[in-house]
């Protein structure tokens, strides 16, 4: 898949390393580098130097896609401005494209970022919107970027509250496929596109679990499928444990994905995700009739 500039080999699974600039990240914890004062002031902003050592020590450990972004989608997390988010953003990007060999992804849902980072040699959008805002899909198409459409119920803050569905694999699949169609007639080729279930936006653990029970409905539409489910509460819940131990039930979903279809895998746990979609691969290689 061409992202930008750059080539993405998807013929084998592939680790998104995720990248937060955010304050309130769940599973960093401040280990970004968020002093107590700067926090406390409102003001944080994660030095580029500290994204830059977590940046090389995915890609080291095999990320082949590091999802750079700026705003929370945590419930009751306070919206952030355009301004914020480019200061937050934008140093960052630049820093990994001009230093590390790996494609940059930009999780933002705002015309503006998406310009600006591309205009830095970011070569996909990762937006939890699916391009709904405004001027989305025209700054995609504008730029020549890869673009991860995700489905969500509801907006971030509420979509938890009592997210309901007729059936959740059917309508996940039909909004996808409104959004790719929506993405085509902006004119954003298709072989530019990932789509995306959206583990835990808008969605119950059953919910949750009979997405990744029927990933390969998904694969139907014929592109490729992205993954989110690391650190989430369809694992804490599921294995019973705080964020910072859930890497094992995080690569067990990962696998489970892969083995269903699944094409990219964002992660934390880049290393230990990095080996898991191997042994998947390794899998995958001798299966017959048509490819994963
Ligand atoms: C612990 C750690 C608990 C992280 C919750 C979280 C996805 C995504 C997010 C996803 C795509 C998150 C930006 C939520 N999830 N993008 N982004 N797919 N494409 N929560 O599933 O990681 S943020």
């Amino acid at each position: 898949m061409q992202c930008g500039a750059r080539q993405l080999d998807l013929s084998v699974p592939q680790v998104m390393g995720i990248l937060n600039t955010t304050p309130d990240s769940f599973s960093d914890g401040g280990r970004l580098g968020a002093t107590g004062e700067s926090a406390a002031r409102g003001g944080f902003r994660v030095s580029v130097d500290q994204a830059l050592h977590q940046a090389e020590s995915m890609v080291r450990d095999g990320a082949a896609i590091l999802d750079v972004g700026g705003e929370s989608t945590r419930p009751g997390a306070r919206p952030i401005s355009v301004q914020e988010e480019m200061e937050r953003v934008l140093p960052v990007v630049e820093a990994i494209v001009t230093r590390l060999d790996v494609c940059v992804s930009v999780d933002t849902s705002k015309p503006d970022i998406i310009r600006e980072a591309a205009a830095l040699g970011a070569g996909l959008v990762n937006d939890v919107r699916a391009l709904q805002l405004e001027g989305a899909l025209e700054a995609v198409a504008e730029t020549g970027m890869a673009a991860c459409l995700m489905h969500m119920q509801g907006e971030p803050g509420h979509m938890q509250s009592d997210p309901r569905y007729d059936d959740v694999c059917r309508d996940v699949r039909h909004f996808l496929e409104r959004r790719v169609e929506a993405a085509e007639a902006a004119g954003v080729l298709r072989n530019r596109l990932l789509i995306d279930p959206g583990f835990g936006f808008g969605k119950t653990l059953d919910h949750n679990y009979q997405l990744l029970a029927q990933l390969r409905e998904l694969s139907r539409l014929g592109l490729p499928v992205l993954v989110g489910m690391s650190r989430k509460s369809m694992i804490g819940q599921v294995v019973d444990r705080p964020v910072e131990e859930r890497a094992a039930g995080s690569v067990a979903a990962a696998v489970a994905a892969v083995l269903g279809g699944a094409r990219i895998v964002r992660a934390h746990d880049v290393a230990e995700t990095v080996d898991a979609l191997r042994v998947c691969a390794a899998i995958l290689e001798r299966k017959p009739g048509p490819g994963a």
